[in-house]
């Protein structure tokens, strides 16, 4: 890792980029890293394509995130499997990945890819304890606890220790975690629940029960106004019916295909594994991918694949 951080220094201008429409790990990775390397005298700039959600706006360096490449000396490409990911095209000037998926492109020796990490703010918060632990101050710990919380579904989808000694950590570096809870989950608006209800109404549970999920339809948007954030984390829903061990939300995207997000419970089958089918990844538990298609035919493609999963035990 000393070498990872002597590489960076030699680097007069740093980008810190993540993927399109980010998550809270995406934003936190990009905000919190770019505050440390700030705060170690290093000239860097954070970069979201399609900016920083509103409901992370709170975030410390939210407000100068930026919606463009600059020119720069050295890319981190953090919480992304490949530079596409960013919706940017690839600059002349090298790049390093940290992730916490293994998958993905590799970039570079000093790539930091982990996959025991819960997110990648905690892979990120890992690297930056051993370069200073002096720089890490709230500008640095709230927007690396926000993709620990975020990522790990409130804690509640990985096992072990890690997550929460990490949290431990960022807590004690002046994080309120009730008030951050707040201002992610209570400060919905209500056009969020207007498309969660009508997104509800397409909630089909099939396999024996096994298998549930949802579609979020362009038309839904339109008629509430809700944008593409509102439908985050709306998989949590098919997945918390009893005896669905896979889940998924199929959801129609402007650019013309729909964003699958895929859930695994225990017992059932690895989520990235069926992701990958499709030209996606993610983990074991949870996964991504994304299909050109009708409706119907994607959700039967995708059942299709589920179903191989589930009754044959490829993993
Ligand atoms: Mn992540």
């Amino acid at each position: 890792m000393g070498r990872t951080v002597d590489f960076i220094r030699r680097h007069r201008k740093v980008i810190v980029v993540s993927h399109i429409r980010p998550d809270g790990d995406a934003v936190g990775s990009v905000t919190g890293l770019t505050n440390f390397l700030r705060n170690v005298g290093i000239e860097a700039y954070p970069v979201l394509k399609h900016g920083v959600p509103t409901v992370f706006s709170f975030v410390p360096g939210a407000d100068g995130v930026l919606t463009e490449l600059p020119k720069g000396d050295l890319y981190v490409l953090v919480d992304a499997s490949d530079w596409e990911r960013t919706g940017f095209d690839r600059p002349d000037a090298p790049i390093i990945r940290f992730d916490h998926h293994l998958t993905g492109e590799r970039y570079s020796e000093h790539d930091l890819l982990d996959e025991e990490a819960p997110s990648a703010t905690s892979l990120i918060l890992r690297f930056l304890r051993e370069w200073d632990e002096g720089a890490i101050d709230l500008s640095v710990a709230l927007p690396l606890y926000t993709g620990l919380l975020t990522d790990t579904g409130s804690f509640k989808n990985r096992e072990g220790t890690r997550a929460f000694e990490d949290a431990i950590y960022l807590v004690e570096r002046g994080v309120n975690p009730r008030k951050v809870a707040e201002l992610i989950f209570r400060e919905k608006p209500v056009k969020m629940y207007q498309l969660l209800s009508l997104a509800l109404k397409t909630l089909s549970v099939v396999e024996d029960g096994k298998v549930a999920y949802m579609v979020v339809r362009r038309e839904f948007f339109e008629k509430t106004g809700a944008s593409r954030e509102h439908s985050e984390g709306f998989v949590e829903y098919p997945l918390s019916i009893r005896g669905v061990i896979v889940a998924m939300k199929v959801e129609w995207d402007p650019e013309g295909y729909w964003k699958v997000g895929l859930r695994s419970k225990d017992g059932g089958p690895n989520v990235a594994a069926i992701a990958e089918k499709f030209g996606g990844g993610g983990h074991y538990f949870s996964a991504g991918c994304r299909i050109f298609g009708e409706e119907e035919e994607v959700i039967e493609a995708l059942l299709s694949e589920i179903r191989k999963h589930l009754y044959s035990n490829v993993t």
